[in-house]
């Protein structure tokens, strides 16, 4: 079934894509592997539109999929999970980039893992991040971003958190499709994170939650 609904993402199938990812809800899948199946078809989407056979049409349309399929699955999720909230995690797109699937997907994980989350969208410039610590008072600031010109936006954002005399009131995470423990190391941030539930458990871990 997961399969199935992998294959219907990446072939632009919309409706037998949500057809099959409801049919496996009601089926009692768990809801994070059926988010796994359409990140996997994101992957095939990506390497076509990089090999020339696929266009920003489909990468629309595969985001429009995955943002259907992931509101869908968030009510079983938040279901499972406790109310309790541990504390509060601040994220943003970094500046110049507008990939938001990966981040939104982090946000209602941590949601319904338990914490406030405040999400500043897409595009958000290192002053943007730097209010926002001092207004809303996180203990976890997590940048996202897809795109090569994310990891200067990423370093950028912890330098202005740095000289706003913040740096060491939050730890810093930071994810997306391109990132890794050297653009960790490059940009400053804390910790890596390679999907949603890293995220979780790297936000639980430095909140003290269980
Ligand atoms: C969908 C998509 C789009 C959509 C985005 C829609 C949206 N609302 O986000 C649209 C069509 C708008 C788009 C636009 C562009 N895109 Co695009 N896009 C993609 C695509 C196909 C999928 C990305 C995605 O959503 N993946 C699924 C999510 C779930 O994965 P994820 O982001 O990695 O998130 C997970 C983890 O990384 C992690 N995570 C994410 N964030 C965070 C944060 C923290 C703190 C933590 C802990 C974890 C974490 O958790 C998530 C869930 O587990 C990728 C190809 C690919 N290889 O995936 C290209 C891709 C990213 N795009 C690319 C490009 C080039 C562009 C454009 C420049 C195209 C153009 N010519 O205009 C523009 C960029 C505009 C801009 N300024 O940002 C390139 C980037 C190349 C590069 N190295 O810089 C890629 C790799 C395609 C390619 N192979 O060429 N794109």
């Amino acid at each position: 079934m997961s399969k199935k609904l992998v294959n219907a993402i990446a072939e632009m199938r919309e409706q037998d894509a949500l057809k099959l990812a409801k049919e496996m809800l009601e089926g009692g899948s768990d809801p994070v592997a059926i988010l796994d199946a359409a990140r996997e078809a994101m992957g095939i989407v990506g390497k076509r539109y990089e090999e020339g056979t696929y266009f920003l049409p489909e990468l629309i349309l595969s985001g429009v999929m995955l943002n259907q399929i992931a509101e869908m699955v968030k009510p079983k999720l938040a279901k499972a999970a406790e109310v309790k909230r541990h504390g509060k995690v601040l994220i943003g797109t970094v500046e110049g980039d507008i990939h938001d699937i990966g981040k939104d997907i982090v946000v209602f994980m941590l949601d319904v893992n338990g914490f406030e989350v405040l999400d500043l969208g897409i595009d958000v410039p290192p002053e943007k991040f730097v209010q926002a610590i001092k207004d809303f008072q996180p203990q976890v600031v997590g940048l996202s971003g897809f795109l090569n010109l994310a990891f200067d936006s990423m370093r950028d954002t912890v330098e202005a958190i740095k000289k706003a005399g913040l740096r060491d009131k939050v730890k810093i995470m930071i994810g997306g499709g391109q990132i890794s423990d050297s653009i960790r190391e490059y940009s400053g941030a804390d910790a890596y994170g390679k999907d949603a539930m890293a995220g979780v458990s790297l936000a639980k871990e430095w909140v003290g939650a269980k």
